[in-house]
């Protein structure tokens, strides 16, 4: 165990104690900030990264929600990175259709080899088709999944693009947080926009507040299973519904993972390198960030492991990346109110204790980053949205691994 005395408090860095106070920390190895673009006043919430344009570096989909009543209007801007490290903006949506843009998934939803993207915008899902060219903004195909858009709808809280039935294009699976509920939208034949989707709800129920999903085979019978934290229930919040088989026109069976307070965030990922898939959870309520084991048969008890305990900042937005590009995988935790990236590292046995590491310290808040190789030197590097109380420094940055 190390500690580090900065700014007057003990911060211990690794170990088995918990954090006796999250600040500032000093970085062992320093991650270079790299400028993308600035949002002034545009409150950037989420971002995706992929090749959108097919040029082999790394670009980016940024979503900023808006504030309508405010007179600022939402947009998903698409931020294509250059050889020379300038990244260029495109406004590909703008206005109602994308208010309140909270999470993104990228995918080629049509399967014409081009990289789309669902969007969760408050009562509504959004799939904006890509053209050839993306930096062709008009050319984007923006519409609503009409299925979507029901009374009872407030807010749909985070998307997915997978292929659940096996046919036509691939398919989006979202997570509702007002009503809590998880619904898989089922694409037609040719999905060049929002209509003839049919919607399937897998569960209404047993999912107040649902706030997270992922698609992973759990169970190796090749099918896409769904994990979903829902951080309102009382009991179970983190569960895994199990794909029924064929074109999936049967009920997903829904088996528990775990009961951790007030689950919100999940990340799927072997952490132990047993060749199993486990589920990292981030708990706000709680300030706990916990992982639950594979236990071999996904139907089985899943045992969980608390990989760090803040006690006094809040983890919010996760993600599982190799940052040292050595031994296990690691996960990468945004947190405030003390506004920062740790990650944290297992050594060789992820069921004991995990090292905290720092990674960036901001004075704004930090929303849904995105981890890719930027650089392309095989490292994991992080976008991160940046959104600053009073606007005027809202910004996306890229951290470059320093590994
Ligand atoms: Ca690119
Ligand atoms: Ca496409
Ligand atoms: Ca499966
Ligand atoms: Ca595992």
């Amino acid at each position: 165990m190390r500690r580090l005395l900065r700014r007057g408090r003990w911060l211990v860095v690794a170990g088995a104690l918990p954090l006796a106070c999250i600040g500032p920390i000093t970085p062992d190895v320093e991650w270079v900030v790299h400028a993308v673009e600035s949002f002034n006043l545009l409150n950037p919430a989420v971002i995706a990264a992929a090749d959108m344009d097919r040029d082999g570096d790394l670009d980016a989909i940024v979503g900023l929600p808006g504030a309508p009543d405010e007179g600022v209007e939402a947009r998903v801007v698409l931020l294509i990175r250059q050889d020379n490290d300038d990244w260029d903006a495109y406004v590909i949506a703008q206005g109602a259709l994308v208010t309140g843009v909270s999470a993104l998934a990228i995918g080629d939803v049509d399967l014409d080899g081009r990289l789309d993207v669902a969007a969760a915008c408050g009562e509504r899902l959004v799939y904006l088709n890509a053209p050839v060219d993306p930096t062709m903004t008009t050319r984007w195909l923006v519409s609503e999944i009409a299925e979507s858009v029901l009374p009872e709808i407030v807010s749909w809280s985070d998307v997915a693009i997978g292929d659940i039935d096996g046919r036509n294009s691939l398919d989006v699976v979202a997570t509702c947080d007002d009503p809590g509920r998880l619904s898989v939208f089922r694409s037609p034949l040719n999905a060049d926009t929002g209509a003839g989707w049919e919607r399937v709800d897998v569960a209404t129920t047993g999912q107040a507040g649902a706030a997270s999903l992922a698609l992973r085979d759990l169970d190796a019978d090749t099918d896409l299973d769904i994990l979903t934290a829902a951080p309102d229930e009382p009991d179970v919040t983190v569960a895994w519904f199990e794909h029924p088989g064929g074109r999936a026109t049967a009920a997903f069976e829904k088996h528990e993972i775990g009961r951790a307070v007030g689950a919100t965030y999940l990340a799927a990922g072997d952490l132990d390198a047993d060749g199993l898939t486990d589920v990292v959870v981030s708990c706000p309520d709680d300030t706990r960030v916990v992982w639950y084991r594979h236990p071999g048969r996904a139907t089985g008890r899943w045992d969980d492991y608390e990989l760090i305990d803040y006690t006094r900042s809040v983890p919010t937005y996760l993600a599982i990346a190799n940052v040292d590009n050595a031994g296990l995988l690691d996960v990468i935790v945004a947190s405030h109110t003390s506004d920062q990236l740790l990650w944290f590292s297992a050594g060789t046995d992820a069921t004991r204790t995990w090292a905290t590491n720092a990674l960036y310290t901001a004075s704004e808040r930090i929303g849904r980053f995105a981890v890719g190789d930027v650089d392309l030197d095989g490292r994991p590097d992080v976008v991160i949205p940046l959104d600053s109380d009073l606007g005027a420094r809202d910004r996306v940055e890229w951290l470059e691994n320093p590994f």
